[in-house]
């Protein structure tokens, strides 16, 4: 029988991680996921698929506690499981976030990658573990070129997108010094039911659907005007698991092709709750009210605005399409009713 594949994914408990590790299992993997100690539990995206008992065999999803900026715990569970795949999906995600804890960002984002890097390269005698890592498309910045491919240079405006440009580098580096298959998967935007209840796209889709199910809140936010290239986190990670699977590594990016505005995604979310919006006033004034009722529905707030912004993303995903037959096939609306479907059935029973 062919023994099982052994995938180690950090940053299990997030959105990425929850989908990736449910890849893998029906790919018939076994998946270590390495679990940060929390004070309140934060595992909910994978609670349908944890299993208390450990000394089951037939238990292949096994977490393990760790934090990526501790070189000692994670060079003793790559060298404890012996992993085929790593997938390094830990990170301070949170772009805005990033701007108040720059040192905390970096530590996690760009040194965690070298506590990882180094224990693959220390066992590559032994084993030869694959290396994933999760680059993103803030690592570009504001360019004057319109659709970014992967040989965009970069020029991150936050300290997350830096904090990546070196994790990119790294992961080439290491690549290039000790022959490891080390990848970096450029994602741009994906979203879920499953995503952060912090980004806009969460943050819309949770607000609208309370609105429909009775809440009388506006939804303050930040700047309207940046445009997003959207997809959905579930063909991601299965974008993801493909760049593992080809023959050279190499580093790709995955993107729609399409851009939208903040603006529009809020648009389109309230639409999904039949209330047609209209826009009034301009800048911090500016607000949307029901254009049938003239209730207001949308607020501006500073608070929300960036020291700086990434105005605009759109993503040529030509090479992955080529190279690994990815292609993403869920759209702007249909990624949208599903979030804001997915969050009315979720408070439906719920008080708030
Ligand atoms: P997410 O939901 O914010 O999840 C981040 C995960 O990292 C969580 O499990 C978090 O654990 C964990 N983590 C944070 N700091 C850690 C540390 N020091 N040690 C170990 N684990 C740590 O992010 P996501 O949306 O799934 O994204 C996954 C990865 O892809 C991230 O690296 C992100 O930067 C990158 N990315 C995301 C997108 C996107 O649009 N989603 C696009 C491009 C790249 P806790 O639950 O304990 O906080
Ligand atoms: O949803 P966001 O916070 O995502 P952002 O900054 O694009 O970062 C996400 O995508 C990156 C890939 O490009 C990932 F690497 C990163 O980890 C993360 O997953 O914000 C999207 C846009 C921004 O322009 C922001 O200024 O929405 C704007 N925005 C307006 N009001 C807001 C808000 N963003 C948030 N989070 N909250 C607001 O109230």
């Amino acid at each position: 029988m062919k023994k099982k594949k052994i995938a180690l994914i950090t940053g299990i408990t997030g959105q990425d991680g929850a989908y990736l590790a449910k890849f893998l299992l029906k790919k018939n993997y076994k998946v270590f996921g390495i679990k940060r100690r929390t004070s309140t539990i934060n595992t909910s995206r994978i609670d349908d698929i944890y299993q208390e008992d450990t000394s089951n065999k037939k238990n292949n999803f096994i977490l393990k506690y760790g934090d990526v900026t501790d070189p000692a715990n994670i060079n003793s569970l790559i060298n404890e499981i012996l992993p085929d795949e790593v997938y390094n999906l830990a990170a301070q995600s949170h772009v805005q976030v990033s701007f108040a804890t720059p040192l905390y960002t970096s530590m996690t984002n760009s040194l965690g990658v070298i506590n990882i890097l180094e224990s693959i390269k220390e066992l590559r005698s032994k084993k030869k573990i694959k290396f994933y890592q999760a680059s993103t498309s803030e690592m570009f910045g504001n360019h004057t070129q319109k659709i970014l491919n992967e040989k965009s240079n970069f020029k991150p405006v936050s300290p997350y997108g830096s904090s990546k440009v070196f994790a990119y580098w790294l992961t080439k580096n290491y690549r290039d010094s000790y022959d490891i298959f080390a990848v970096n998967g450029i994602l741009f935007n994906h979203e879920s039911p499953l995503r952060g209840e912090t980004f806009i796209s969460r943050k819309v889709s949770i607000h609208v659907a309370k609105k429909f199910l009775g809440e009388k809140k506006i939804l303050r936010i930040g700047n309207l005007y940046s445009k997003r290239d959207w997809g959905h986190a579930e063909e991601y990670v299965e974008g993801m698991w493909k760049m593992m699977q080809h023959k050279e590594p190499q580093d790709l990016i995955l993107a729609t092709n399409k851009s939208y505005t903040v603006k529009e995604f809020i648009e389109r979310a309230f639409k999904e709750i039949n209330i047609k919006l209209k826009w009034v006033g301009k800048g911090l004034k500016e607000k949307a009210v029901n254009s049938k009722t003239g209730e207001i529905c949308v607020m501006v707030d500073e608070k929300y605005y960036r020291p700086n912004e990434l105005h605009y993303l759109k993503g040529n995903p030509q090479k992955a399409f080529k190279n690994l037959k990815w292609k993403p096939k869920i759209n702007f609306n249909t990624l949208i009713k599903e979030m804001v479907h997915s969050d009315i059935a979720k408070f439906e029973n719920d008080k708030f």
